[in-house]
């Protein structure tokens, strides 16, 4: 068992993200039986949930004439759009069902304001408004977060940026991770991580 000061982060492990999922990133589901043993080990668990409404303005489909990958501007700046997915209240929006959802204590949902996405764990897209999770892990005590899930260059990489801002340790263990890969974003997200001093584990 880790000590009290360590927690888990599970980002984003739902159907949506999986084989035959609406944003599938490749291999997604590989990295569940990992993640469930890496839970018994630690005392504080959190899992994020991307929980979009219908009317999200990261999807393509509200955008007109817009596809899927295509990047608009925003008034937070850059915001890549996405097909339909993890849309609140269905299935692509729950976890794999192998996942061991019921061992979490804590889950943030993320993406629920129509006007703006939200990658990190801690921040929406526009880097100000907090989640609240850095206040729950804090009151906690905690000072190291190990970070597993989906997809690697997009909501582990904010994730894992955003709490070595707020001064956490971070740990990504990246065989417990699976990336999209647009125009090598996964390369450049290692790159970032590495610059950031985030450890990377196999
Ligand atoms: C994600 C794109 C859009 C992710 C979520 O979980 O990495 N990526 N929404
Ligand atoms: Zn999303």
């Amino acid at each position: 068992m880790r000590p009290a000061n360590e927690a888990l982060i599970v980002i984003d492990v739902q159907n949506d993200f999986c084989t035959g999922g609406a944003l599938a990133v490749p291999g997604g589901e590989e990295i569940v039986p990992r993640i469930n043993a890496l839970l018994d080990e630690f005392q504080t668990r959190v899992f994020t949930q991307d929980w979009h409404p219908a009317d999200h303005s990261s999807f393509a489909d509200n955008h007109e004439g817009k596809k899927p990958h295509e990047v608009i501007d925003m008034p937070y700046g850059p915001q890549i759009l996405w097909p339909v997915h993890c849309v609140q209240g269905t299935a692509g929006a729950e976890f794999h069902p192998e996942l061991d959802a019921a061992k979490a204590h804590h889950v943030v949902q993320k993406g629920f304001r129509p006007e703006i996405d939200s990658y990190s764990a801690f921040f929406e897209n526009d880097h100000e408004t907090p989640t609240g999770l850095d206040d729950y892990l804090s009151a906690k005590g905690i000072d190291h977060l190990t970070l597993v899930g989906l997809a690697t260059d997009f909501c582990v990489l904010y994730s894992a940026l955003d709490a070595n801002r707020l001064g956490y340790a971070v740990t990504v263990v990246e065989g417990a991770t699976r990336g999209i890969d647009l125009n090598g974003s996964l390369e450049d997200a290692r790159q970032a991580m590495l610059n950031a001093n985030i450890v990377l584990e196999p």
